[in-house]
């Protein structure tokens, strides 16, 4: 049995109000020119960036702080070639077969089709795995809790912290994904959360042109 520890906030912050209006504001200049792109550069990146990237990503707030994630950072070629290769089979099917027509309507927008070259072109993948639960010392297994969420709000800081770097990315979600699993040797306890391209643009990207809902949409103030 583990015992509560506590010891004093230190690392606490508190502006003063003109202060804080200005982050807010600035933080949201910032966060909102964040775009999602499919053209990726060659271009290497430095592994630095992405370890403090995964660093900030593993601050999240989680479930019994268990941090049920874990991130598997793809540079080598082969591997990429074998994710992609293994995606696009997927993606086949999603775009022939399993998509709805609502859904392929829905997404005509993004002009997305089975093709992924990104998969190879870009210098990093990162496939997150959630952690549905633990194996034991003794070999037993115990749940994790709010895995999905957890995971959800880690891959949040990461994707904002590898923008904040001035990197892009593309958060892709081949369906099913559990190739991921048998090409990067992870255990059973992890189910692939999503896989996450990273790197610079390509010089002549473009990305669809498309708007966020505003404040009124999103949020009811009572
Ligand atoms: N996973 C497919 C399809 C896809 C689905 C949604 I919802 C998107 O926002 C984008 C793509 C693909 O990656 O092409």
């Amino acid at each position: 049995m583990s015992e509560t520890n506590f010891i004093p906030l230190t690392t606490y912050r508190e502006y003063p109000e003109g202060e804080m209006k200005e982050r807010a504001r600035s933080f949201y200049e910032e966060v909102k020119r964040r775009r999602t792109i499919r053209e990726f550069s060659d271009r290497p990146v430095p592994r630095e960036v992405i370890e403090h990237a995964l660093l900030a990503a593993g601050t999240a707030p989680n479930g019994a702080n268990i941090q049920p994630w874990h991130f598997v950072v793809v540079s080598d070629a082969g591997i990429k070639k074998q994710i992609r290769e293994a995606a696009e089979k997927e993606e086949h099917e999603f775009y022939t077969r399993r998509a709805t027509p609502e859904w392929l309507e829905d997404l005509s927008i993004l002009g997305t089709d089975e093709r992924k070259p990104f998969l190879e072109t870009a210098p990093y993948l990162i496939a997150i795995f959630e952690q549905s639960y633990r194996v034991m010392a003794d070999g037993s297994q115990r749940k994790n809790y709010y895995v999905v969420e957890s995971t959800g709000i880690a891959t949040g800081i990461l994707i904002t912290a590898l923008h904040h770097a001035g990197l892009a990315t593309l958060t892709h979600t081949p369906s099913p994904m559990g190739f991921l699993n048998d090409i990067l040797k992870r255990p059973k306890n992890e189910k692939p959360f999503l896989l996450l391209v990273v790197g610079y643009p390509a010089e002549d990207a473009s990305v669809p042109n498309i708007s966020k809902k505003g404040l009124g949409e999103i949020a009811t103030f009572l």
